[in-house]
């Protein structure tokens, strides 16, 4: 019987390496989910190299590292050429550069990256293509052919220029694969392509990196999950949410009436301000908060009449969704209900355009007065009796979503949502409007909800989130 030799397994490893300036960092951030990746226009930047491993209860599955950019490399070069050596012999000669000048400090950087390579690392070489090929590139690919190990290279786009044919003709006589990869724009599936190709470079990385990708997308569905699980449990929160504010007067005063409006709007603002703070960590972008770059909806306010437009249904929606059917209160609604007819003749486009009161949120839920005596008194406002809101809050939470789980971890400068006024039409559909207003009727009725139709909303959400996000 054959022995069983243990062997150690040594995971994956991938140095990212190129000329200075040209975005390996921030490939480094991308592929390895890491925002303390540094990352900035200043050439030189990266002066050590930096692993990034990424692990799994403990167990590395693969390292990515990031290096300095060569600096001098036609120097290197001649040193190598020097030693005129068989292929076979050539990575240690690449080895013995790396001892004898160890201490020097003018080799510090190509030290740096060369270091992780010898160690065993594949090389993924990194170019910008949105700047000329130059001859200049050649002296550092054929360092890194002296290494012998296997590589592949990336064409990053920092600028609009393409000069991808060129490169690509270029690159191809050093590298077996050439992909394009733009670290600021990627999503799910070409990070995961990008894996597939990494995994290509050597047989035995096969394996672990095809058990990374299936991780991946599982760590993938289980973020959809949580975020579901989240927006559901805003809007139902949201929706049923109810303020009180006691008086101990006879009658409540116009001002205890505007501050129990203020404090009821302040509750669901607050909730969602949370709510995309949880969404933000669940994506693994939690520091945005800490570094004060939040994700922001600029300047458009959860009741503004803006977000009501964009987000919020319009009237002929609220019609066909039926929403509008029972105790509606707000203004123009006469008019819709005036005679079906209206629906099937041109008359109808009249009515909808524009934003009146019953978009806007003068008609949030009514200020109830309780309690009998005197000091027991307190004004009441909520659940959420707008038809409306539940959609403008849940459009403004999927555009966040959306953003958060599509945005680099490269990405450094504060993101700002930029409007894009066709969403709603990319995630609202008839039936899925439909579908979420029998639930949306349940929670603004304030009756007590069984667990099993939170997951059902549950379910709904996700599989919108999961619609967007991909897309
Ligand atoms: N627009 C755009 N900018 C990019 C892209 N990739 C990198 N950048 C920017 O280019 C600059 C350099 O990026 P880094 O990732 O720091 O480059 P590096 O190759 O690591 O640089 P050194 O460490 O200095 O060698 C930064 O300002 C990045 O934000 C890209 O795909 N698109
Ligand atoms: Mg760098």
């Amino acid at each position: 019987m054959p022995s069983r030799r243990q062997t150690t397994f040594v995971h994956p490893k991938f140095a990212v390496v190129g000329h200075p300036n040209k975005g390996k960092s921030s490939i480094v951030s991308a592929l390895a989910l890491d925002d303390s990746v540094q990352i900035s226009d200043t050439p030189g930047t990266t002066t050590k190299k930096r692993s990034f491993p990424l692990s799994v209860d403990g167990k590395v599955l693969y390292e990515l590292f990031d290096t300095p950019g060569f600096q001098r490399a036609r120097r290197v070069l001649a040193w190598l050429e020097k030693h005129d050596v068989p292929a076979n012999k050539k990575h240690e000669v690449v080895q013995a550069f790396i001892d004898e000048h160890k201490d020097d400090e003018r080799f510090n950087d190509e030290i740096e990256l060369l270091e992780p390579i010898m160690d065993g690392a594949g090389i993924i070489y990194v170019v910008d293509g949105s700047q000329p090929y130059g001859e200049e590139y050649e002296t550092e690919m054929e360092i890194l052919r002296w290494t012998g190990q296997p590589s592949m290279a990336l064409i990053n786009h920092i600028d609009e220029t393409d000069y991808s044919e060129e490169w690509k003709r270029a690159l191809e006589h050093y590298f077996k694969m050439v992909r394009t990869f733009n670290p600021m724009q990627t999503n799910f599936e070409q990070h995961m392509s990008i894996l597939e190709s990494m995994a290509q470079l050597k047989e035995e990385w096969i394996a672990p990196l095809k058990a990374s990708i299936k991780l991946f997308k599982q760590y993938q569905e289980q973020m959809l999950e949580r975020s579901a699980a989240l927006v559901t449990r805003l809007v139902y929160e949201s929706v049923s949410a109810v303020e009180k504010l006691s008086f101990y007067t006879q009658e409540a005063s116009e001002e205890e009436r505007q501050k129990i409006e203020s404090n009821y709007k302040d509750k669901l603002r607050d909730l969602e301000v949370s709510t995309q703070k949880h969404i933000e960590e669940i994506w693994n972008h939690g520091h945005l908060q800490k570094e004060e770059k939040v994700l922001t909806f600029e300047g458009m306010d959860l009741f503004s009449e803006e977000t009501a437009s964009v987000f919020g249904l319009t009237r002929k929606e609220l019609l066909i969704t039926g929403v509008t059917s029972g105790a509606v209160t707000g203004a123009g609604i006469d008019l819709l209900f005036a005679g079906h007819t209206l629906l099937l003749g041109g008359a109808i486009g009249a009515l909808l355009g524009g934003t009146g009161a019953y978009f806007g949120f003068n008609e949030l839920s009514e200020v109830k007065v309780l309690g009998q005596t005197m000091g027991r008194r307190y004004l009441e406002m909520g659940p959420m009796e707008n038809r409306n809101f539940p959609y403008i809050l849940l459009g403004r939470t999927m555009y966040h979503t959306m953003k958060v789980a599509q945005t680099s971890h490269a990405k450094r400068e504060v993101f700002e949502i930029e409007m894009d006024q066709t969403f709603k039409e990319k995630w609202l559909d008839d039936t899925s409007r439909k579908s979420l207003e029998k639930y949306h009727k349940k929670f603004r009725s304030g009756s007590a909800l069984e667990a099993e139709e939170l997951k059902e909303y549950e379910v709904l959400i996700k599989r919108i989130l999961k619609h967007l996000i991909d897309a």
